[in-house]
């Protein structure tokens, strides 16, 4: 299988992450995807290949002009305003504020387009965001040229991405830009499957009035975790996207029997829907030690996940999303696609 990585990812490494009212090292770090390539390495994968320019009228397609503009300028603007520190969210428009309505100060656009306000952004972000999504446009057009299956070691993530908005450690959706440049190719149904431990919010968010793009996540329930706000079971899609959407939410200390049955549905769901290839949103944060998730998947559970998918048949683009336990992040990622190729 085909690995795509780009090291522009570096030039996203903002140094805060708002946890718990403290500022720490964000979670989301340039070093996790060093031991995605040092497994990947050892385990006799081909050396990764760095993409090319993104193409961004897929992207423009899916995410709002005056969004993707204020990603681009926002560090000069904030700069431009005087401030000091990198770009942290601190004002949102919530209940029966105006949303219609960007700010023209930056602080405010700032608080606009974000979701919350643990990512933070600094001069390079934009650049890394562009990387990323063509990291994930270089494996769909491998699998559009033919190959079973490709990779997209994406950094920074994108799952949490929606139209117009950023937060989660994301800016740019890429799985759903993933999803969309299969159609425009001539897929007529194209499933998304997340298995990251957070619900894929921006993904579900972009297809839920859409038939054609089938989304179903697993994922920590919303009353309990990140993003709180979405990822309930009875979201299900909207008008032509009603029954496109499907979501298992799960409760603290969900360990892999119940996981692998909730994944063996959602795949069930995929079939019977008729999708005629996949993306696959590759957080593995449902890992037991992850320091920011709280499900039991031991590493082994991901060989038998990435079996599971594989049996579905699909041609099948993987885009990396989360996974916090920095070591583990390698092996895990790596057991998915190993079983995959089983
Ligand atoms: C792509 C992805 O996995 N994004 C996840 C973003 C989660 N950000 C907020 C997490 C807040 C978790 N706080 C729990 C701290 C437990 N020590
Ligand atoms: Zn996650």
């Amino acid at each position: 299988m085909q690995v795509f990585f780009s090291e522009e990812h570096r030039r996203h490494f903002p140094q805060a992450e708002l946890n718990g009212g403290e500022f720490v090292t964000p979670f989301e770090r340039p070093s996790r995807v060093e031991y995605v390539l040092a497994r990947l390495n050892e385990r006799g994968f081909a050396p990764p290949v760095a993409p090319g320019a993104p193409d961004m009228a897929v992207v423009r397609g899916l995410h709002d002009a005056g969004y993707l503009e204020f990603l681009e300028a926002a560090w000069d603007e904030w700069k431009a305003e005087g401030f000091a520190g990198e770009i942290i969210a601190a004002s949102f428009p919530a209940r029966r504020m105006q949303i219609a309505r960007p700010p023209r100060n930056i602080d405010g656009k700032v608080g606009y387009y974000a979701l919350a306000s643990e990512t933070a952004m600094t001069g390079g972000t934009w650049t890394a965001a562009l990387s990323s999504v063509a990291s994930a446009q270089a494996a769909q057009r491998a699998v559009a040229s033919g190959a079973r299956a490709a990779f997209g070691l994406c950094r920074p993530p994108g799952h949490h991405a929606a139209s117009d908005m950023y937060g989660g450690y994301c800016f740019i959706n890429n799985a759903a830009v993933v999803a969309q440049m299969f159609r425009n190719d001539g897929a007529d149904r194209v499933a998304v499957l997340d298995i990251d431990f957070h619900h894929g919010n921006g993904t579900q968010d972009i297809f839920f009035d859409r038939g054609d793009v089938f989304f179903a996540s697993l994922h920590g329930a919303p009353e309990d975790a990140f993003p709180y706000f979405l990822g309930y079971a009875d979201e299900v899609g909207i008008g032509a996207g009603e029954g496109a959407t499907v979501n298992y939410p799960m409760l603290p200390g969900t360990g892999y029997a119940a996981w692998a049955e909730a994944l063996d549905a959602a795949l069930a769901r995929i079939k019977a829907w008729g999708a005629e290839t996949l993306v696959v949103s590759l957080g593995v944060d449902a890992y037991k030690d992850d320091p920011i998730s709280f499900f039991k998947l031991d590493s082994p559970d991901f060989i038998d996940a990435g079996r599971r998918i594989g049996r579905l048949g699909l041609p099948t683009v993987f885009c990396m999303e989360g996974g916090y336990a920095i070591e583990a992040v390698g092996i895990n990622t790596v057991n998915v696609l190993e079983g995959f190729n089983d």
